[in-house]
């Protein structure tokens, strides 16, 4: 069973048959310049450091057989999932719904929905089309996973201290167990990623562990040897 050593605050064991990858929200309309993210006053560029890290974590969660989960956050096109005090709050230069470089702010089918290339769901691999924040609300995630046996989770996307940590928290009440990758997530604000990673691991782990994605390798290629 691979042991994930530098796990804080101590040692992360899983078995690899129920453990599922959760990438959250590598979504254009969060990446790139254009979408949601950058309506709302964000440096987008802040979130490029967490790409090539959540790419090796998928590309080690295929090498071996792991479940993979990609999360969108989006909304219907007629915004019947999206309750007004979502779009309505504060003064974002275009709200959910209106139409941007990348076609509507976070309404599905429009091109800044889509996760970015370089991270792209491969055939296979479950994409979860959430409403809000956290991706159990509103969603099939929990029987997706509880049909797949799995019951711990490697979680990694955007941004840290939203979609992330409230994805996260849910997971953690549902009982699975729960370790954040620590590179392979970013946030707009630094110290907020750095607050999340910190009150996550807090308590002995009152949400879940957290470790670098070099250290989930480490595991792998240990448990292989
Ligand atoms: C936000 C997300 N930040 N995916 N969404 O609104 O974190």
């Amino acid at each position: 069973m691979p042991v994930i050593e530098k796990a804080e605050p101590f040692p992360f064991s899983f078995v690899p048959a129920r453990t599922a990858i959760v990438m959250i929200d590598m979504q254009r309309d969060f990446l790139e310049p254009g979408g949601f993210g950058a309506t709302l006053g964000n440096d987008v560029s802040r979130l490029a450091p967490a790409v090539d890290p959540a790419a090796r974590l998928l590309a080690l969660g295929r090498a071996n057989g792991l479940v993979i989960v990609h999360t969108r956050e989006c909304h219907a096109p007629d915004l019947s999932d999206c309750p007004p005090a979502k779009r309505d709050r504060g003064a974002p230069a275009l709200r959910i719904g209106d139409e941007g470089p990348m076609g509507r702010i976070l309404v599905r089918g429009a091109a800044g929905v889509e996760i970015i290339p370089a991270l792209a769901p491969q055939p296979g691999e479950i994409v979860v089309d959430k409403p809000g924040k956290g991706a159990f609300y509103g969603t099939g995630l929990a029987d997706i996973l509880a049909a797949r046996g799995i019951t711990a989770l490697l979680i990694g996307g955007v941004t840290t201290e939203v979609c992330v940590q409230t994805t996260m928290r849910e997971a953690n009440d549902r009982g699975y167990e729960c370790l954040l990758v620590e590179d392979a997530t970013e946030s707009y604000f630094p110290d907020f990623k750095a607050a999340t990673l910190a009150m996550v691991r807090a308590q002995g782990g009152i949400v879940g562990w957290t470790a670098p994605v070099a250290s989930i390798e480490a595991a792998f290629a240990k448990a292989d040897a």
